[in-house]
């Protein structure tokens, strides 16, 4: 639901939720009737200041308004609102399941599969545990007491996830009392390891680079309602041209695409809708909470994922106010207090000025050289670009990834000398980028924005409403820049 949503049973209210993107419910033990049941949802898409992502007219507030784009907002997508995931009316037993938490370690050739069951208050009897999948089933079982059963399973010459090779597990856990089976849960696991070691991100203890895109949820007609075939289509035309990873811009994706992830060996920078936040007030405080519990909510949702491989708690923040750096101290500690297995990182624009990256296990920059900067000029642009990179990683001696660059296209217009807007200049562009990324070896990804144009506010940078730095059109042809990043990110 996006943007607010207050839903009521049968002219009774059930409860409200702020936020799109990140799944809410509500318990309707005891007030569903036998038939003719009503279910009412009313979704709010008001922009304004104090909620995230902010938005919303205020001649005071320069630095929420994006561009002077109409609708005004601190971001740069058209803000759609209304239901645009399923709503699922579902049952459990009253001794159930309430959540599983599952991390994986590998030793050797054996990996390692922790399971943390929560179940309902009251729950007792026996929980069982079975690992099924690549030649061995593994099973263990634990008496249920009140808070929960942790349990750790032990598969020897695991089949690691990565990349490549999507070897998934299936976990089943199964409540049993009397010897009946209560509850049961099945979920996907695959089994690998993340880490930021000096400059390098490891998977399964290789360095990886990340080659991929930024993306929206957004397709004519259906603008960000779920379109399965879309994110079907999506997945194909990121395999066609060699990807393996991409950043959930600028909110969380769907279950269908993360699912997905899981099942095709995609890593994931799984991201907040904490998108254009700025610290000045009014409502600051407002919007902080909010923050937080996008993270609590983003990590409920995905910790199982072995596709997430980093969260990302914003997006270009305004970060220059004193109250930032303290505000992503908070938001990196609550995020490592609910998983101690990922990378967090932001990804800034402010580059050596982000002082959030002090503490932040990754830094993930954006930049447009040859666009909104240095127009035109791209050998200009990228030679600066050199320079920048370096002092960044001087800095702050991290790994890092550029998680945006690019250029507008207009699909069918050329140009040569290449020229702005025309394919072959998004084409040189992501060239000279790319090349320029392999000479830096503290670099550990490269994400091209975006894989697709995409719908976003009117202005005049916006011919048609239109962000057109798609390597893809909206409806998912391809420009000479797919076919070039073909040729690049397959050969590496
Ligand atoms: C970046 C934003 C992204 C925009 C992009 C652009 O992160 O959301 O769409 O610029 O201007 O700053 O194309």
């Amino acid at each position: 639901m996006n943007y607010l949503a207050e839903v009521w049973l049968n002219g009774e209210p059930l409860g409200t939720h702020e936020g799109g993107h990140l799944p809410f419910e509500f318990d309707v033990s005891g007030k569903l009737r036998r038939e003719g049941n009503l279910l009412v949802v009313r979704v709010d898409g008001e922009l304004a200041p104090d909620r995230v992502p902010p938005g919303g007219a205020s001649p005071n507030l320069p630095e929420i308004t994006w561009d002077q784009q109409y609708p005004p907002a601190s971001f740069d997508f058209f803000p759609f609102a209304g239901i645009h995931r399923p709503v699922m009316l579902y049952s459990t037993p009253s001794e159930a399941i309430a959540d599983l938490t599952v991390r994986t370690t590998v030793n050797g050739a054996e990996g390692r599969v922790w399971v943390k069951l929560d179940t309902t208050a009251g729950t007792s009897g026996t929980a069982r545990f079975l690992l099924q999948g690549h030649g061995g089933d593994v099973r263990a079982e634990a008496p249920v007491s009140g808070a929960g059963v942790e349990t750790e399973l032990r598969v020897p010459g695991a089949a690691l996830w990565g990349p490549g090779a999507p070897n998934l597990y299936r976990l089943t856990v199964e409540l049993v009392r009397s010897g009946e089976v209560t509850d049961r849960y099945s979920l996907p696991v695959g089994i690998r390891t993340v880490e930021v070691r000096g400059d390098a991100l490891l998977l399964n203890g290789k360095p990886i680079y990340l080659k991929g895109f930024g993306r929206h949820e957004d397709f004519p007609v259906v603008g960000r309602g779920l379109a399965p075939a879309v994110v079907v289509k999506d997945y194909a035309l990121m395999q066609w041209v060699g990807a393996n990873s991409f950043r959930t811009t600028h909110y969380p994706y769907s279950e269908q695409m993360m699912d997905l992830a899981d099942r095709l060996g995609f890593l994931v920078i799984d991201e907040t809708p904490a998108v254009g936040l700025f610290f000045a007030e009014p409502g600051l405080e407002r919007r902080l909470n909010l923050c937080r519990q996008y993270t609590r909510e983003i990590v409920a949702r995905d910790k199982n994922r072995p596709s997430v491989i980093m969260w990302s708690v914003a997006n270009e923040p305004r970060s220059k106010r004193a109250p930032a750096k303290p505000s992503f101290r908070a938001l990196y500690d609550l995020a490592k207090s609910l998983d101690q297995t990922r990378p967090v990182t932001l990804v800034s624009d402010l580059w050596v000025e982000e002082e959030s990256f002090e503490f932040l296990d990754v830094v993930c920059v954006n930049r447009y050289m040859g666009w909104y900067r240095n127009p035109g000029q791209l050998p200009a642009g990228v030679a600066t670009l050199s320079n920048d990179l370096d002092q960044l990683h001087a800095k702050f001696g991290k790994p890092v990834i550029v998680s945006e660059f690019g250029a507008d296209a207009v699909a069918g217009h050329h140009a040569q000398p290449p020229e702005m807007f025309s394919e072959e200049y998004q084409a040189e562009t992501i060239k000279r980028h790319h090349d320029l990324f392999h000479t830096k070896p503290y670099m550990v990804g490269e994400h091209v924005w975006n894989l697709c144009d995409f719908k976003t506010g009117q202005g005049t940078r916006r011919v048609g409403a239109l962000n057109l730095k798609g390597v893809f059109t909206r409806d998912r042809r391809p420009k000479m820049a797919a076919h070039l990043l073909k040729e690049l990110w397959r050969e590496r």
